[in-house]
C-alpha cells in the first residue's frame, strides 16, 4: 500500500491526491504552508505551527474551513494512516478553484492538504563539518510587498535566492533585506556567536519567525548562553565566531564559511554543537525546556 495524503477532508492514495489547474493556488501562488515534524510519535510545536498557518491564512484574507482541532486529528490521522512516527508534515491550504482571473471571490472550497513523509535538505557530513554559504542579490520580500511572516506559496523570491546560491556552488544562501541587512535564509533562520553572545536578526529585520529559532534560543537560555536579538550586517557575519541555521527541515546545521570568507577557525563551534546536541535531545527525548 502506498503513500496516502489527505485531501478535501479524505485519506486519498498518493497518486489520486490531486488538485484543479484551476486552483489558484497553482495559478497565482494564491495559498499557504506548513512545514512541521513528528519525532517519536509526537509532532513537534504543533500547536505553534497550526498557530501560525492560522496566521498566515488571515494575513491573506483566506479563511481555512476547519477550526484548528480538526486541523491537528487530520494530521494525528494522516500519520496514523501512513504508520509514521518520524516524518515530515506538509500542510498546504490554496485558494481553491476559480476562474481565469485573479479575483479571489470567485474561489471557491479552499483545499487543505496534508503530506507526511520524510525530509533530508542536507546529508550528515555537512551537519558534521558545517556548510558553505552565501550573500546573494535577491532580497527577502519586504514588509511594504508581502510581510515575510506568511508562509504563502509563492516562495519565489527565495527560490530566486536559492538559485543564486547553487550557481555559484553552495547549498544555501543568505538573503538581505531591502536596506541591506541580513534576514535569514531561504528556508533557515540565521545565528551567530560573537564574544559568547547568541545572536539573530530581530523580527523587524523582515524575517519568517521560526520555530526552530524561538526553541534554539529558549535552549540557549537553558545553557545560560545570553541571546539578543539584534540588526546584522554582513560585517557582524564575517567576524562572528561561529553561525549556523535552524529550521523546521534543517534543524540546526553549523556555518562554517559565508563569502568565501573562513567563520572562526572553520569548524563548527562549541556553542553550535552544544545547541545541536540540545535540540536532538528536546525533539527526540527529555524536553529541556519547560
Ligand atoms: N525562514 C523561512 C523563509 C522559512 O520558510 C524558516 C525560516 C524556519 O522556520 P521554522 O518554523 O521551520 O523553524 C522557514 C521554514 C522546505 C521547508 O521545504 C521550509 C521551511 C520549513 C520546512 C520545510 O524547504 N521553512
Amino acid at each position: 500500500m502506498g503513500l496516502k495524503v489527505y485531501i478535501d477532508g479524505e485519506l486519498k492514495e498518493k497518486e489520486d491526491a490531486r488538485i484543479s489547474v484551476y486552483d489558484h493556488g497553482l495559478l497565482y501562488g494564491d495559498g499557504i504552508f506548513e512545514g512541521i515534524r513528528a519525532y517519536n510519535g509526537k509532532v513537534f510545536r504543533c500547536k505553534a505551527h497550526i498557530d501560525r498557518l492560522f496566521d498566515s491564512a488571515k494575513g491573506i484574507a483566506l479563511n481555512i474551513p476547519i477550526e484548528k482541532e480538526e486541523l491537528q486529528e487530520a494530521i494525528l490521522q494522516t500519520l496514523k494512516a501512513n504508520n509514521l512516527s518520524d516524518a515530515y508534515i506538509r500542510i498546504v491550504v490554496t485558494r481553491g478553484c476559480g476562474t481565469l482571473g485573479l479575483d479571489p471571490a470567485k474561489c471557491s472550497n479552499p483545499q487543505i492538504i496534508i503530506i507526511t513523509d520524510s525530509i533530508t535538505l542536507y546529508p550528515k557530513e555537512m551537519y558534521e563539518n558545517g556548510l558553505e554559504v552565501i550573500t546573494v542579490p535577491t532580497t527577502r520580500t519586504s514588509h511594504s510587498a508581502l510581510s515575510p511572516k506568511i508562509k504563502s506559496l509563492n516562495y519565489l523570491n527565495n527560490i530566486m535566492a536559492k538559485i543564486e546560491a547553487r550557481q555559484a556552488g553552495v547549498v544555501e544562501a543568505i538573503m538581505l533585506n531591502s536596506a541591506g541587512a541580513v534576514a535569514e535564509c531561504t528556508g533557515d533562520n540565521i545565528f551567530i556567536v560573537k564574544d559568547g553572545t547568541l545572536i539573530t536578526p530581530p523580527p523587524d529585520s523582515g524575517i519568517l519567525e521560526g520555530i526552530t529559532r524561538k526553541v534554539v534560543m529558549e535552549l540557549a537560555e537553558c545553557a545560560s548562553v545570553k541571546v539578543k536579538e539584534q540588526q546584522l550586517t554582513r560585517f557582524d557575519l564575517y567576524i562572528a565566531d561561529e553561525c549556523f541555521l535552524t529550521g523546521t527541515a534543517a534543524e540546526v546545521i553549523p556555518v562554517v564559511k559565508i563569502d568565501s570568507r573562513q567563520i572562526g577557525d572553520g569548524a563548527p563551534g562549541q556553542t553550535t554543537l552544544k545547541l545541536l546536541e540540545m535540540f536532538r535531545e528536546e525533539t527526540h527525548h527529555n524536553s529541556i525546556i519547560k
